[in-house]
């Protein structure tokens, strides 16, 4: 297993729309076993193929405190998305930035297992919240884009300062 590369905002390729997989070889189960364990080691709940320079649609999430409850989606589907909620949202490719994002409160999601077979899963609360946060990064989208232009602006400004920093 490998720890992989975080990309981080405003990385260009963090926009690219991921494409969906074709087939489950075994370097897909690769990556996903190094995506999760590289979430693990970060430490995240979630995290996309995009974040890791990878533009398939795969991402994987486990919200539970032991993080024992890896779930892999390879090709996920939003089928029916209901209510509202509003939580403070962090992002691993926006390190030490949170904010308070609405997305729905109730998901239900179609993908498929690492061994092929298609799933369907109903999620509320941080699941549903993550689910949606990992893919919105599927289609290129970064939590940062829902808050205002003006905090936009001072984010990008203060990650492009401390990645120069550390160059
Ligand atoms: O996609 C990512 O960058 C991962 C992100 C997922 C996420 C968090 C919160 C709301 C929506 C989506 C993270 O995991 S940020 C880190 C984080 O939230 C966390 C880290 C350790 C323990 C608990 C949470
Ligand atoms: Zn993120």
């Amino acid at each position: 297993m490998a720890l992989l590369k975080i990309l981080h905002f405003p990385d260009p390729r963090l926009h690219t729309v991921a494409k969906p997989v074709a087939e489950i070889t075994p370097e897909i189960r690769q990556l996903a076993a190094d995506m999760a364990e590289t979430m693990y080691a970060a430490p995240g709940i979630g995290l996309a193929a995009t974040q890791v320079d990878r533009h398939i649609r795969l991402l994987v999430v486990d919200i539970s405190e032991e993080k024992n409850s890896l779930l892999t989606f390879i090709n996920p589907r939003i089928l029916m998305k209901e209510g509202e909620i509003v939580r403070e949202e962090g992002c691993l490719s926006v390190p030490g930035i949170y904010d308070k994002v609405t997305r729905a409160e109730h998901i239900r999601v179609q993908a498929t297992h690492l061994d092929g077979e298609s799933f369907e899963l109903d999620a509320t609360g941080l699941l549903a919240v993550c689910i949606q946060h990992e893919i919105d990064h599927l289609n290129g989208k970064v939590f940062v884009e829902y808050l205002s232009r003006l905090k936009q602006s001072r984010i990008k400004r203060k990650l492009t300062k401390q990645a120069l920093e550390a160059m």
